[in-house]
């Protein structure tokens, strides 16, 4: 069995989500490249051993240079803030490694596009960390489309809410400084609905974008009483025209109190429709117009089977799978590209294609008008 040594640059939320798709995987999914967790780095040495041991990683780092340099090392994994993503990822590209990355791909075009570049020149596999792509019952809605089932695509209607930074209290963490995050709502997940648009519709060719800051001064963590000033949308909205004619909608925000993490989508084609919500994971709202008259109507497929995508690795039907498995699904689609040394997708290529709608979106917040792609 090939084993392929794995570098985890961040173990915050997402590399947490990471270190459990690297464990899951090999015991439910069987990829034919084995993933050895061999070095989780971080910058503070205490809280990355302490990581480490949680999570079971065998060694610890704090020097990501010295790590991109190891010999040892085949896959670069990047799930450090966005300011970190264009560095490591184009150290890594050439020293020879396999880059894995979190989205959005960089805080910058022009950073994506240098990404994607030292990927290319280098020759080595990429892959970006889109992971709602692979729960289940989104690569089921794809099937279907794909299948023709809902006819022509005329509407894609995208909703992403949290609340977690409603209240003005909350502080100025990393994720609300334009300098590390790039964006706000935007990039962190307005870039998830980008990605499900263009995954499942096809590319977005124009954008009507509005940004919107409601808080602009925050509590700075450690510093009692003083504040800082928010640098990112804390909400993003966009009216989206694809390129095959379809339209639609797209939006974001942090300060939806009650949403948590809704991440919704509406798919109208001219024989039927399909909506998935991330609350109710396994299931897929499915319409057809070909369904007989008397039981037409909405219907919730429970996507369980040991026929629907990434299924039959898990439980017995009607035995749910949550989050994680969809970054456990993400990791083994990576780890099975590189059996076949291919390229997997989503990959560098797709976060650009995800940057350039973001960037538009941000220049028609600015000029109040519709902007290319
Ligand atoms: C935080 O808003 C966050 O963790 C995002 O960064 C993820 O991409 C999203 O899946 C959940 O929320």
């Amino acid at each position: 069995m090939r084993r392929a040594n794995i570098a985890l640059i961040g173990y915050a939320f997402m590399g947490r989500a990471h270190s459990n798709a690297y464990r899951q995987v090999t015991p439910f999914l069987s990829p034919r490249v084995a993933p050895r967790m061999k070095v989780l780095c971080g910058r503070t040495a205490g809280s990355v051993e302490a990581a480490a041991r949680q999570y079971g990683w065998d060694e610890t780092a704090t020097d990501w240079e010295a790590v991109v340099r190891r010999d040892d090392i085949d896959v670069i994994d990047i799930a450090a803030p966005g300011n970190m993503h264009a560095p490591i990822a184009i150290a890594a590209a050439r020293a020879g490694k396999v880059v894995f990355c979190e989205k959005p791909l960089a805080n910058t075009l022009p950073e994506a596009k240098r990404m994607l570049a030292a990927v290319e020149k280098a020759g080595v596999l990429h892959m970006i960390c889109h992971n709602y792509r692979r729960a289940p019952a989104v690569m089921l809605a794809r099937e279907l489309i794909a299948g023709g089932r809902i006819g022509d695509i005329r509407h894609y209607r995208g909703t992403y809410l949290q609340d977690w930074i409603s209240d003005p209290a909350f502080p100025l963490v990393w994720r609300l400084d334009r300098g590390q995050a790039g964006s706000g709502a935007l990039g962190d997940i307005a870039a998830h609905s980008i990605d499900l648009a263009r995954f499942l519709v096809g590319e977005i060719a124009e954008v009507s974008g509005d940004l919107k800051t409601f808080v602009t001064e925050r509590p700075l963590p450690g510093a009692r009483g003083k504040k800082g000033r928010v640098t990112v949308d804390d909400a993003a909205a966009a009216l989206v025209r694809f390129e095959n004619g379809a339209i639609g909608t797209i939006e974001a925000s942090r300060m939806a109190p009650g949403r948590k993490n809704y991440n919704r989508f509406e798919i109208n084609g001219s024989k039927g429709s399909v909506a998935f919500d991330l609350e109710r994971m396994n299931e897929l709202e499915v319409y057809l117009d070909s369904d007989p008259a008397a039981v037409r109507g909405f219907h919730r497929v429970q996507v369980t089977e040991p026929t629907h995508p990434y299924m039959k690795a898990w439980w017995p039907p009607g035995h749910i799978i949550g989050y994680e498995h969809t970054f456990t699904h993400t990791v083994f689609d990576l780890l099975e590209a590189m059996a076949d040394d291919r390229l997997p997708e989503p990959n560098f290529i797709d976060g650009v294609r995800n940057q350039q709608v973001l960037h538009a979106i941000e220049k028609s917040s600015q000029t109040r008008r519709w902007t290319r792609v």
